[in-house]
């Protein structure tokens, strides 16, 4: 956006505030990184802290890395009450719009957001820009244009709210996303990044990848492992990535018991034309979820249907069933490929 046009929307956003009005931040449910990080931007365009100006949201924030984001940049976000939001002087909302909450949530008097499809709404501010790929680009325009200091935490979660959003700049990213990515970048903490990204592993998993190295193999490009019961998703993902690093692999598919699931995790180094998304639709499309991109995918399946379908849950014959599969199933594509 235009930078006058930006400093006019700065000057109405900071006139709707007065010096002594409590205000409430409210995101989507299980708040993601871009919520999370424009909210604290939207604290400091506000020259607020968060004791004048707290972040709420109706559910908890769920997903690992999310979790670790919130912890290691020290967000704090409050469970939201119909009736504690409406006794604020001005609510805010980021990232999402009023229709989202659908009754739960009485007025907003500030709307930011990129998100399109959403029935008007008669907050007194209102920025909302369909074709950005982040909540956290229009942010950093708003920081940038205002001329704030844009602090190593606020710049580290921006930037990881914008990656994440638009999966790496891969997604519905536009230049205005890659500019503010660009301005962010220098003052970001890369060790903090990287923590975000590679959430620490519990001193318990070292026993579950001590059992399963010993099977480590590599059949034809394909690393194949089933981890058995696992405690986190994340766990079954970073398993996929270190696997994917051995010499030799070019696939790589990892498994484990989350829950009443099977989760199973593909990679590969995507080089020719097959795809993990597709492997894991044709194998699993109709027995449970099953999606993903070329590079990677995942498929979930409740336990139930699995041994509906191979009457066994025994950890060796589901490792043994999916080699079968996926072994197949690769081979089958790279083949029809050549
Ligand atoms: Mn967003």
């Amino acid at each position: 956006m235009d930078e006058n046009l930006t400093k006019q929307k700065i000057k109405e956003l900071r006139a709707l505030v007065s010096e002594g009005d409590r205000v409430a931040i409210l995101l989507q449910d299980d708040p993601d990184p871009d919520a999370m990080s424009s909210a604290i931007a939207l604290r400091t365009l506000l020259g607020r802290n968060k004791l004048t100006t707290p972040i709420f949201s109706f559910t908890p924030v769920t997903r690992p890395e999310n979790k670790t984001m919130m912890h290691l940049l020290e967000i704090e976000i409050a469970p939201a009450d119909t009736e504690e939001l409406a006794a604020f002087d001005r609510v805010a909302m980021v990232d999402v719009q009023p229709p989202y909450f659908n009754g739960r949530l009485r007025r907003a008097d500030i709307v930011i957001d990129h998100h399109q499809g959403y029935a008007p709404n008669d907050a007194a501010f209102q920025d909302v820009r369909p074709g950005y790929g982040a909540t956290a680009t229009i942010m950093t325009e708003y920081l940038v244009a205002a001329d704030e200091r844009i602090s190593e935490r606020l710049a580290t979660a921006l930037l990881y709210g914008i990656r994440s959003d638009t999966l790496m700049l891969k997604r519905r990213v536009t230049d205005n996303d890659i500019e503010a990515f660009t301005q962010l970048y220098p003052h970001a903490n890369y060790n903090l990044l990287r923590q975000i990204d590679r959430p620490e592993l519990p001193v318990r998993f070292a026993r579950v990848l001590a059992r399963v190295m010993r099977r480590f193999e590599v059949h034809d490009g394909i690393a194949l492992l089933h981890l058995g019961r696992v405690e986190r998703d994340d766990l079954i993902v970073q398993m996929a990535d270190f696997c994917l690093q051995f010499e030799g692999v070019e696939w790589v598919v990892v498994s484990g018991k989350l829950d009443d699931n099977l989760v199973i995790a593909v990679r590969n180094h995507g080089i020719g034309r097959a795809n993990a998304g597709e492997v894991v639709r044709k194998l699993f499309g109709e027995m449970g979820s099953a999606g993903g991109h070329r590079n990677m995918s995942k498929a979930v399946i409740a336990l139930k249907d699995w041994r509906a379908r191979t009457h066994t849950l025994r950890d060796s014959a589901i490792e043994a069933r999916l080699r079968e599969l996926f072994e197949a199933q690769i081979r089958g594509e790279s083949d029809a490929n050549n």
